[in-house]
């Protein structure tokens, strides 16, 4: 009986204490965006992931969180459809391969001239410093650095270095973003 009462209290909390975290991830190609919401979605990691063409949106239950995804290309094509899709979000995340310090200047690049849209002013940022399992990876300093993630100031920047392969970190990304959520 203990445990009816118990189920029943848990899907009565779930209704008035649901809430929602609407995200936008972007980043440049084969930075690892749709392994990203492969793992939080489904748990399962693979390396067969195919580039995304235009989008993907994805929604996932994490507890009392329901998180909207949208999984957007990073080839330079489709990278003027970026604002379009973080407009409004509660959180950017944007994805970076710290295994290829080469594109570096590209990733910075194309994350100002995203921030510098109005329409984004005050969005939070999470930036993802990803593949850590591979040895050629740069430290999140590094990252800081090179992205110039300093000269952010009109909204709340995070960093951290991950591994979708490994899950490393994935436990303090998700707690991240349900405290976007509302
Ligand atoms: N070693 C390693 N490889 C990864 C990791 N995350 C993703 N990859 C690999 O990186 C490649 C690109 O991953 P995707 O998730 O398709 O990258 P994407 O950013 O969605 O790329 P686009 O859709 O083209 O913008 C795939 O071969 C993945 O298996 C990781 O944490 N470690
Ligand atoms: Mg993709």
């Amino acid at each position: 009986m203990a445990g009816f009462f118990l189920s029943f209290f848990h899907w009565l909390s779930g209704i008035f204490f649901s809430k929602q975290a609407e995200i936008a991830v972007v980043g440049l190609q084969a930075s690892g965006k749709t392994s990203f919401v492969n793992v939080i979605t489904s748990g399962q990691w693979s390396e067969d992931v195919v580039p995304t063409v235009a989008f993907n949106f994805r929604k996932v239950r994490k507890e009392n969180v329901t998180m909207k995804i949208w999984d957007v290309a990073g080839q330079p094509k489709f990278r003027s459809m970026w604002e379009r899709y973080c407009n409004g979000v509660d959180a950017i995340v944007y994805v970076v391969d710290s295994a290829d310090s080469d594109k570096f200047n590209t990733a910075r690049f194309e994350l100002h001239q995203l921030l510098s849209q109005s329409s984004l002013a005050g969005v939070p940022l999470l930036v993802l410093g990803n593949k850590n399992d591979l040895d050629e990876h740069v430290p999140v300093k590094q990252l800081i650095k090179d992205l110039q993630l300093d000269k952010i100031t009109d909204r709340p920047v995070s960093c951290y270095s991950c591994s979708m392969k490994s899950q490393h970190n994935l436990d303090i990304i998700l707690k991240w973003l349900a405290e976007k959520s509302h």
